[in-house]
């Protein structure tokens, strides 16, 4: 009896940790992490439904932002690999301060932009157009495909929701990291001595 109430405790834990685990993944993202050959940087969309600024802070709770781009090569990865299911991209372009004053949300300095034809045009009828996404592959008239557009700060574009592009850049290693091996000989070698010292 004691065996069978034994097992049944070990079952009870395994489903609880089982449970615990599933509760742990973050519900929010439904692909990736997708590393781009470009730059080996690592890739999130995450679930739709989202406004730029929910985006952007579920990108931050990653410890991430949404998207920088910086080459048509890098945006045509971008567009290829999570546009291809017909989805209207945020991208980590916002506008803060004076109108017209677009940044990324990651802080890198602006080096390239792909907007369409007469945009940043700021025309949003619920609002300022201070968030950017990146047109998908239903957008009209052909050729916008891929190009950029501001937007208000709204959930769902003008024919679909937006779904967020998420870019994890990898930690540099630090300098105290890649002297470890060093440090360590060294160390050795120290420990070496100090005992030959005291057999002498
Ligand atoms: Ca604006
Ligand atoms: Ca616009």
């Amino acid at each position: 009896m004691g065996n069978y109430r034994t097992i049944f405790c070990i079952c009870c834990g395994i489903t609880l940790l089982a449970f615990c685990g599933e509760a742990g993944a973050d519900p929010g993202t439904i692909m990736g992490p997708i590393e781009s050959p470009l730059n080996g940087h690592q890739y999130y969309l995450l679930n739709s439904g989202l406004t730029w600024t929910q985006a952007e802070a579920e990108a931050q709770s990653m410890n991430a932002h949404l998207v920088t781009i910086r080459s048509m090569a890098e945006n045509q990865w971008i567009f290829q690999t999570f546009d291809g299911a017909n989805k209207e991209l945020w991208i980590g372009l916002h506008e803060v301060g004076a109108e017209g004053n677009f940044v990324w949300s990651s802080g890198e300095p602006v080096v390239f932009t792909n907007w369409g034809p007469g945009e940043p045009n700021n025309m949003g009828g619920w609002g300022n157009e201070d968030s950017v996404h990146m047109r998908w592959p239903g957008a009209v008239p052909s050729g916008l495909q891929g190009t950029w557009n501001d937007y208000p700060d709204s959930a769902k574009g003008d024919t679909i929701y937006f779904y967020g592009v998420v870019e994890v850049v990898p930690e540099p290693v630090s300098l105290s990291l890649m002297l470890l091996p060093a440090t360590v000989l060294l160390r050795k070698r120290q420990n070496r001595i100090r005992r030959k010292l005291h057999l002498v």
